[in-house]
């Protein structure tokens, strides 16, 4: 059977990996950073040392594309996830799935009849500008290339300027290249494989996501001098509203998820009653009926609370995503294909988001999922055992050979 080299595989991820570490060795790449720069440069030269045609577009998607005379004009097999990170971040998440992709156009003894292209996604993470999976979202169409261009993030930049800064501001169209089909081996980030002792999942839909911006807008006033009835307090109102979310998260024997991950107050001050609350949420659900019914829930809730906190409450959409469902055909090869390698598997859901369910909307898609230890991501202390990499990159050999032949 053939294999992938697992040794420049693991090798490369950890290479990668101490790429973007802050003095105290955290792991941040945020897109179109300094950092994320660095992560590119080195994706690159891995490209170019493969002796793949680069292609940047204008949003800063890169791809490495293998072709020859003879597959020449097909529509490419397309490999992708992300190489941007999140804060204090593990080194797997998407970095496995772009350089797993880059090892099964070098494996040996593969002999596709179409082209095969790897992708690294811009802003996949969704942490310094919104919406999350951006440069595949703009790949398959969903939203404009000059609207993601304008975006202003968290620090204030705007992402046209940043990519541009950091020389990835290609000239190339987004949606140059239409996949046949597409493929993205990632880390499951969740608690499903490990606790069923399986090392392959065979991803065959991803939950819908909802992502606000809450701003709410009271009073500042004294400490000490106020009293409790006389308060137009944003700082209550916040911890009201993140309660009611939480709990009836937790309440509900739905799949729902629900977070608040960033959290200020203004102006800020100990002894001053917060004057203005920014807060952000992260809904999630695999059935858009239910999803629908939670964003309802929320908003009749903080429509009630802004009249008994006499606030002003405003509501921002950051991204809204509907669930998705994979390619059945390409969920059943990731199958064939473990059970033939005498690997457990199993289908599931994806809880986060991914790439793949953005080029869903332009090719059949489907992913393949392996371990994540104790189910930890977004973390620096994700991990997945060498061995599973290994078995996750050759299963995605087995279905690329199948889809590029
Ligand atoms: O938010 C997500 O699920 C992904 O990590 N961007
Ligand atoms: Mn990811
Ligand atoms: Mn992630």
């Amino acid at each position: 059977m053939i294999a992938i080299d697992a040794k420049r595989l693991l090798g490369r991820i950890r290479e990668l990996g101490a790429v973007g570490r802050n003095s105290e060795g955290r792991l941040i790449r945020l897109a179109a950073s300094d950092t994320d720069r660095q992560g590119r440069d080195l994706f690159v030269g891995w490209l170019r040392q493969a002796g793949l045609d680069v292609a940047i577009d204008r949003v800063g998607n890169i791809f490495g594309i293998w072709q020859s005379p003879e597959t020449m004009g097909q529509a490419p097999l397309l490999i992708g996830s992300h190489i941007d990170t999140v804060i204090d971040a593990g080194i797997y998440d998407g970095c496995y799935g772009v350089l797993a992709g880059l090892e099964v156009i070098k494996a040996s003894g593969l002999s596709p009849s179409r082209p095969i292209a790897v992708a690294a996604f811009t802003n996949e993470e969704g942490v310094r500008y919104t919406p999350d999976m951006m440069g595949s979202l703009v790949h398959a169409g969903g939203i404009d290339a000059e609207t993601v261009l304008a975006a202003v993030g968290t620090d204030g930049s705007v992402l046209g300027r940043e990519l541009a800064r950091i020389g990835y501001a290609g000239d190339l169209e987004p949606g140059f290249l239409t996949p046949h089909a597409y493929l993205e081996l990632h880390i499951e980030q969740g608690p499903v494989l490990e606790r069923e002792g399986l090392p392959i999942g065979a991803v065959e839909n991803l939950q819908g996501i909802s992502w606000q911006r809450v701003t709410i807008d009271g009073v500042a006033n004294h400490a000490g001098t106020t009293p409790m009835s006389m308060r137009s307090d944003a700082g209550h109102a916040a911890a009201r509203a993140i309660t009611f979310l939480l709990d009836r998260a937790k309440a509900s024997n739905a799949p729902t998820v629900a977070t608040v991950g960033t959290i200020r107050f203004e102006p800020n001050a100990i002894n001053v009653i917060p004057s203005r609350a920014v807060f952000t949420i992260d809904l999630r659900d695999p059935d858009e009926q239910r999803l629908q019914a939670e964003e309802a829930a929320l908003a009749a809730y903080l429509e009630q609370l802004a009249a008994t906190e006499n606030v002003i409450i405003s509501v921002e959409q950051l991204a809204r995503f509907e669930p998705v469902i994979f390619d059945l055909r390409i969920v059943e090869r990731i199958e064939a294909a473990a059970k033939s390698r005498g690997l457990g598997v199993r289908r599931m859901t994806s809880g986060a988001g991914h790439d793949a369910q953005m080029m869903a909307r332009i090719a059949p898609a489907a992913m393949i999922f392996v371990p994540s230890a104790g189910g930890i991501s977004h973390n620096t202390r994700e991990h997945t055992e060498d061995a599973e990499l290994v078995a996750g990159a050759n299963i995605l050999l087995d279905v690329a050979a199948q889809l590029a032949t």
